[in-house]
């Protein structure tokens, strides 16, 4: 169940004085000079559209809502201001089919999300103008933003412009170019959508051992033999690699974000990066793999876990020593935790304990 203020699964929280920026960084530059409206159009008895004055001048609500973002961090009971989305629905008087709603950035890519409006009745989105009692900052989706409490933070729209009431489902940004899941409940781990190729198609690949430059979803090869797999520039966020044989494997400048790497065999494996790229191993877990002699330098590992946290999973630690590399600021990006665990496992010489749990 979807608890206010507690952590759901495989979450942690950011530093109390940070609030990370994900995605775009800025509302489209080319239209500085315009006002800002936001519209609400589509199937509905009639179209309306806000000034900031005039949304501004709505009854405002003040709320602490929970963030969690799909990248693992979240921040909990931020103090956000602004007006009911279900405010601007009641204005509008939504026509009997419509069933969806798709929030539209003001961005360069016109950005943008979609929600069932029976979810959107239910979540009560808040349309953001203010945060700790200043207006939104402009990195944050500043001057207006959707804050949509109860799922992944993409489905939060950053400046927003435009609400189509639709019959049919538009899938937004994220969701369709790159696999997140449509759902998005972050109680229940709506990640990312399931494979998007067939387990024929996968299988070939592997056999040849070269993902490199692949974009494979929730790829499946637990306990395969994949050493020297080359998989340099890869997608393979949400890969299943558990118990597989990876030794001298390269992933470098690959995104394996929330990748399954436990109990895997990765001696020598290589998580450098590839034309100025880093390896995203954000999320993914270690647990009981062999990473020794493995190269993480220039890897983002935010979240990553290479030990128990609580001791209900059943795989122990990961195996790592002097030859393992992993950069200090990837390091300080680790719980605190983790941090204790890595720091004292790359100081030892050899074989490191590996207690299976
Ligand atoms: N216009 C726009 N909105 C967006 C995005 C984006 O790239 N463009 N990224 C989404 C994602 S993936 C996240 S996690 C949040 C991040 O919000 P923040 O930068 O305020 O933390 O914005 C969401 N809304
Ligand atoms: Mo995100």
């Amino acid at each position: 169940m979807a608890e206010q203020g507690s952590l759901p699964p495989h979450q942690q929280l950011a530093a109390p004085d940070k609030w990370p920026v994900v995605g775009e960084k800025t509302a489209d530059p080319h239209r500085h000079q315009e006002a800002w409206q936001v519209r609400l159009a589509g199937l509905v008895a009639t179209s309306c559209s806000w000034t900031l004055a005039e949304l501004a001048a709505l009854p405002q609500v003040s709320r602490r809502i929970d963030l969690h973002c799909v990248t693992r961090w979240s921040k909990l009971a931020m103090p956000f201001g602004g007006v009911p989305l279900r405010t601007l629905l009641d204005r509008c008087q939504p026509l009997p089919e419509a069933r969806y709603l798709s929030f539209i950035a003001r961005s360069a890519r016109g950005h943008s999300t979609s929600l069932a409006l029976a979810d959107a009745l239910t979540l009560d989105p808040l349309v953001v103008l203010r945060h700790q009692d200043q207006p939104l900052t402009p990195e944050h989706g500043g001057p207006v933003r959707i804050i949509v409490p109860g799922r992944y933070l993409y489905k939060s729209v950053k400046w927003l412009e435009e609400i189509q009431v639709l019959e049919d489902d538009q899938l937004g940004y994220w969701e369709s170019e790159a696999g997140y899941h449509n759902e998005a409940d972050p109680w229940k781990e709506q990640r990312y959508i399931v494979p998007n190729l067939s387990h024929t198609e996968a299988y070939a690949l592997l056999q040849r051992r070269d993902l490199s430059g692949r974009n494979v979803l929730g790829l499946r090869a637990e306990r395969q033999n994949l050493a020297g797999l080359q998989a340099r520039g890869a997608i393979l966020r949400d890969a299943h690699f558990a118990e597989a044989q990876l030794s001298n494997a390269c992933f470098d400048g690959a995104n394996l974000s929330n990748a399954h790497f436990e109990g895997a065999n990765l001696h020598g494996a290589s998580f450098r990066s590839f034309n100025g790229i880093g390896a995203d191993v954000e999320g993914a877990n270690f647990r009981g793999a062999d990473l020794r002699a493995v190269d993480f330098t220039a890897a983002s590992l935010f979240g990553v876990t290479f030990c128990p946290e609580d001791g209900s999973e059943s795989w122990g630690s990961a195996i790592m020593d002097h030859t393992t590399r992993i950069d200090e600021e990837a390091i300080e990006k680790l719980t605190p935790l983790q941090q204790d665990f890595v720091r004292k496992a790359l100081r030892s010489s050899g074989f490191y304990l590996n207690e299976k749990t």
